[in-house]
């Protein structure tokens, strides 16, 4: 047998991302010790390419917990977005609809700024951990065992742990008792990421005959775009001059034009999917984030929504751990869970508003293509509309569903 090595802490957290970085950050505030344990290298997490649009609790929460310098130097704020279909731009004015904006800064800033956090507070990131074991879940002490970057066979005894493993992570299916819900889409996103100034001061999203594309950014210097595809495409069937020539097509518009340049990593293909995993609890083991759910990426609430989770989730464990108060941890999966399917629901609605569905049809599904646009035009030309889609964008507060 393989010597195994012990040590203790309050909360395992298996993961790396925002969730189960944000919750080892807000557990340290209130005076509790965590372990985070990632299967990559820091460095793979920091360069991984994702979300970009933070909503304003989120941004809020970021100040609140001490961790927005850069992100209030250097995030980018947006006060609305363009819906843009018939050759039209429509803008919702997030402004003058809701009072609120949005923030465009990447999720690989967020993830550095939180690890640079967990490193000035001397709390440990273990990464390039393979193996993880969830041991006790349904005793007061449960435990992980893992495989250390050097090979050597430990075990963290605890008295809580977060799943914050992703969507491919091992805590969902450490839940006996798991209910799924889920909803997949007969179309990917290709991301592409470009050494471009945006020409445009805000997102677009484009419906067009061709399918969906969005225009967003990352920085003054580079341009983040996406275009609807088979969710099989092969990004090698997508050349440079393919992909530029699509975008331009699709969002085309008056007195728009496209910054082309150098991409900065190659274009991959992301499917699209709706889940939500029920309960988000099973014994001490307590899920957050895409561990326990998935939107699809269109109404940029994924990394929104696992930051949500772990403010809820840190409140709980905290009442748990320091006073003994069991109410927060028993109704922690009921109370994310309203949170989430509001999400899903915004989530699915601007998939279906957006995307073209009827590729495998050979005369077109007119029904739906029309009853599409009928939304659109509604979204645009009437304030009620246009202010439901302008408060779920910018983020309901923590709390109000
Ligand atoms: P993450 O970020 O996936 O982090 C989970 C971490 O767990 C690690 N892990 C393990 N570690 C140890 N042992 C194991 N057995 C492990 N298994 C996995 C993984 O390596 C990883 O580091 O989940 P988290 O923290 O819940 O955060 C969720 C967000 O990352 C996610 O919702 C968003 O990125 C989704 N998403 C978007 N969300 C938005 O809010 N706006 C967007 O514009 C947006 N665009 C996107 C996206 C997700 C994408 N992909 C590839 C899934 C665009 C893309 C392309
Ligand atoms: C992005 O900038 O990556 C982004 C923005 C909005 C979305 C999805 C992705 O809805």
């Amino acid at each position: 047998m393989r010597t195994q090595v012990v040590s203790r802490t309050q909360v395992g957290i298996v993961g790396a991302g925002p969730a189960g970085l944000l919750l080892s950050h807000l557990l340290s505030r209130r005076g509790i010790d965590s372990v985070v344990l990632e299967a990559r290298s820091r460095s793979y997490v920091e360069q991984r390419v994702r979300a970009g649009v933070l909503e304003h609790p989120t941004v809020e929460l970021l100040r609140e917990a001490g961790l927005a310098a850069r992100l209030d130097a250097e995030g980018l704020p947006h006060g609305g977005i363009s819906l843009r279909f018939d050759g039209g731009d429509h803008r919702i004015d997030f402004a003058d609809l809701v009072g609120k904006g949005i923030t465009v800064y990447g999720q690989q800033e967020v993830v550095k700024d939180l690890i640079a956090a967990r490193v000035d507070a001397g709390e440990p990131i273990e990464f390039e951990v393979s193996d993880v074991v969830l041991d006790g879940l349904t005793t007061d002490a449960p435990s992980i065992g893992y495989t250390a970057a050097d090979g050597t066979r430990r075990r963290i005894e605890c008295d809580v742990v977060a799943g914050c493993d992703g969507f491919h992570g091992v805590s969902r299916r450490a839940v006996p008792d798991v209910r799924i819900a889920e909803r997949e889409y007969p179309f990917g996103w290709l991301g592409i990421l470009a050494k471009a100034a945006p020409t445009h001061d805000e997102l677009v999203y484009a419906n067009h005959d061709n399918g969906f594309a969005l225009y967003s950014m990352r920085s003054p210097e580079v341009t983040r775009l996406y275009l609807q595809v088979r969710p099989d495409a092969d990004p090698a069937e997508w050349s440079d001059a393919r992909i530029w020539d699509e975008l331009g097509t699709r969002l085309q518009a008056d007195g728009f034009t496209l910054n082309e340049g150098p991409f900065l990593e190659r274009p991959s293909v992301t499917g699209m999917r709706s889940m939500v995993a029920e309960p988000m609890r099973h014994g001490r083991l307590f899920l957050a984030g895409d561990a326990a759910h998935i939107v699809p990426p269109t109404g940029a609430k994924g990394m929104n929504l696992a930051i949500a989770d772990v403010r809820l989730l840190a409140d709980s464990l905290a009442d748990l751990l320091l006073h003994r108060d069991e109410t927060g941890v028993d109704t922690y999966s009921e109370r994310a869970l309203r949170r989430i399917w509001r999400a899903e629901h915004f989530s699915w609605w601007m998939t279906s508003m957006l995307h073209r569905f009827d590729d495998d049809h050979a005369n077109g599904d007119a029904f739906g293509r029309a009853l599409q646009l009928s939304q659109l035009r509604y979204t645009v030309s009437s304030r009620a509309a246009a202010t439901g889609l302008a408060e779920n964008y910018v983020g309901l507060p923590h709390g109000a569903v």
